[in-house]
């Protein structure tokens, strides 16, 4: 694991510290892998993966189908929106008021869902579905690689306790892909002045709405900070910057890109799962580069909407989980999380509903 000395700089107001990020190297032997992931999930809720198995085609073949979406008129991309939450979304995030620099799709990553999005989102329909499926396949198999790696490195009973809720044929994970304009673009911004919300009312408040608030003087928020619900989170991007985590003395830590690599995420459901071992990353995206589009690719590892988050803990012997014996949250399924979750703003703690007092 590589995690270099802090190098504390200065953005704005706020510190931003240049850290190594983890890196946990998956053609190692099984039991060391384990146990850095475990000790990465546990240290940041963030780590990076090499030797993943994910084929280059696979990736390559996903991103032409993605620029060649987002570089269609606004005309054509509205077909597949509004976001509710599926779809075509343009700065507009969830359904409570919260706005990022960007455009993007969301989709859910099952078969079916993907053959039909997909009619509205290319000329050729079963191209990028098969495309989409492809690449959702592979990551779906990375992610349930290391909830194996997580549980061997926790000395769970059951290897497969992790992986069989995201493998469950019911699971209810998501893809999503997302579309950053540079910082200073005149071409791009035109692009990006239009918001996507049907109502015109909407649209006429949108446009007299403030800017979208700045980190520091040359930057802007694409994506403000949050955690991700799910699972567990693969995100892959190009090689333009933006992602930044948050540390948990609270400094924001610059990502440096990495094309040819993947970066995975705790979310809250992981959190609850392992009683608050490990703790869900916050993160956020902030537009930095003045020439060059950011475009990542995220799938959101979810269960059934009615699989039970609950820490193996409560099921076999407490201390494999936490040295913590009491259960910090009471059993809920991933569908109560998830009505929480978008009863919510995309900064809000909704782990903090289900804690038992
Ligand atoms: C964050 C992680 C995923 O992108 C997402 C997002 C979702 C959305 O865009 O529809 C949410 C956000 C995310 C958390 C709070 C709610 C829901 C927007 C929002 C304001 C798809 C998810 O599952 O949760």
């Amino acid at each position: 694991m590589v995690v270099a000395t802090p190098n504390t700089l200065r953005r704005g107001n706020k510190k931003t510290t240049a850290f190594g990020i983890p890196t946990i190297d998956l053609s190692e032997e099984k039991s060391k892998s384990s146990e850095m992931i475990v000790k990465a999930c546990e240290d940041y809720g963030f780590f990076k993966v090499t030797n993943h198995g994910v084929p280059n085609k696979v990736i390559a073949r996903m991103e032409r189908e993605a620029v060649d979406f987002f570089s269609r008129p606004v005309s054509q991309k509205r077909r597949a929106g509004p976001a509710t939450p599926f779809g075509y979304g343009c700065k507009n995030i969830g359904f409570n008021g919260d706005k990022g620099d960007l455009e993007y799709i969301l989709l859910e990553a099952n078969p079916l869902s993907l053959s039909q999005r997909s009619k509205t989102i290319s000329n050729d329909p079963s191209t990028f579905s098969c495309v989409a499926n492809d690449y959702v396949n592979a990551v779906k198999n990375l992610a349930c690689d290391i909830l194996e790696l997580v549980a061997e490195g926790l000395r769970t009973q059951d290897k497969s306790i992790f992986s069989n809720l995201i493998s469950d044929s019911q699971n209810d994970s998501c893809f999503r892909i997302n579309h950053y304009p540079p910082l200073t673009a005149p071409n791009h911004q035109q692009e990006f002045n239009h918001n996507w919300d049907p109502s015109p009312v909407e649209q006429e408040r949108l446009h007299i709405s403030p800017p979208l608030p700045t980190v520091g003087s040359k930057s802007r928020i694409g994506f403000g900070e949050h955690t991700d619900p799910q699972i567990l989170t693969i995100l892959r991007s190009n090689d333009v910057n933006g992602l930044q985590i948050c540390s948990h003395d609270g400094f924001w830590i610059p990502v440096p890109p990495d094309p040819n690599e993947f970066f995975v995420f705790v979310g809250d459901s992981f959190q609850a799962l392992t009683n608050g071992r490990f703790t869900s990353v916050r993160h956020r995206v902030v537009a930095m580069n003045s020439w060059k589009t950011r475009m990542s690719m995220m799938y959101f590892a979810a269960p059934a909407l009615d699989a039970w988050i609950t820490s193996p803990s409560q099921i076999k012997n407490k201390s494999i989980i936490s040295t913590n014996n009491s259960n910090i949250y009471r059993p809920f399924t991933w569908g109560q999380l998830k009505q929480i979750v978008y009863s919510l703003r995309l900064a809000d703690s909704r782990l903090d509903h289900f804690k038992n007092h």
